[in-house]
């Protein structure tokens, strides 16, 4: 059933437009959430900082290199039969230079904030996004079956500080 160790830990970061109104996803060539629009990211690597992971995959994903990053929440995910915890780290940044590019990886895109593709992203997303969008940081811990579509329990809290 579900088991809490070993654990894989991971970012996602979430370029947004100066006046925070559109945010860069990118829809996912292949890999983990193949098909599916999601923000910058991958594993932490032994060497870095969780936040110069996150810098380095949204380089190595968008091509786009960010100045500076915001903390914005700490997602956990469980998945039924699966022994892996995936604890993921949430940024956003104001602060990039750079063009966008279409990566290996990833094929980017601009949207609204409040006109989000969800129909096409993981199914934690809608839940956490107002969070994101209204400034708030969060804390999110969603367990989901082994279809990787239904969620069977969550919590989701708003926090002051990470
Ligand atoms: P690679 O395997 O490509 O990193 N990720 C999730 N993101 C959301 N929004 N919801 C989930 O629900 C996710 N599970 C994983 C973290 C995988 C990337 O996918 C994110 C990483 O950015 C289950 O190295």
């Amino acid at each position: 059933e579900y088991q809490s160790k070993p654990h894989r830990l991971l970012t996602l970061i979430f370029p947004l437009n100066p006046p925070r109104a559109q945010v860069l996803l990118g829809l996912k060539k292949r890999g983990f959430g193949q098909n599916k629009y999601n923000g910058f990211g991958g594993k932490v690597e032994p060497q870095e900082s969780i936040s110069q992971g996150a810098i380095r995959e949204l380089t190595e994903e968008s091509c786009l290199r960010a100045r500076s990053v915001n903390k914005r929440g700490v997602l956990f995910f469980y998945f039924e039969n699966d022994p892996v915890t995936m604890e993921v780290h949430v940024f956003d940044t104001v602060e990039y230079e750079g063009e966008w590019e279409e990566t290996e990886e990833m094929a980017p895109k601009w949207f609204g904030v409040g006109d989000m593709p969800f129909d096409r992203m993981w199914k934690d997303d809608e839940r956490w996004w107002p969070m994101f969008i209204r400034g708030k940081k969060f804390i999110g811990r969603f367990w989901f079956l082994e279809d990787q579509v239904t969620i069977v329990r969550e919590e989701l809290a708003e926090v002051d500080s990470l």
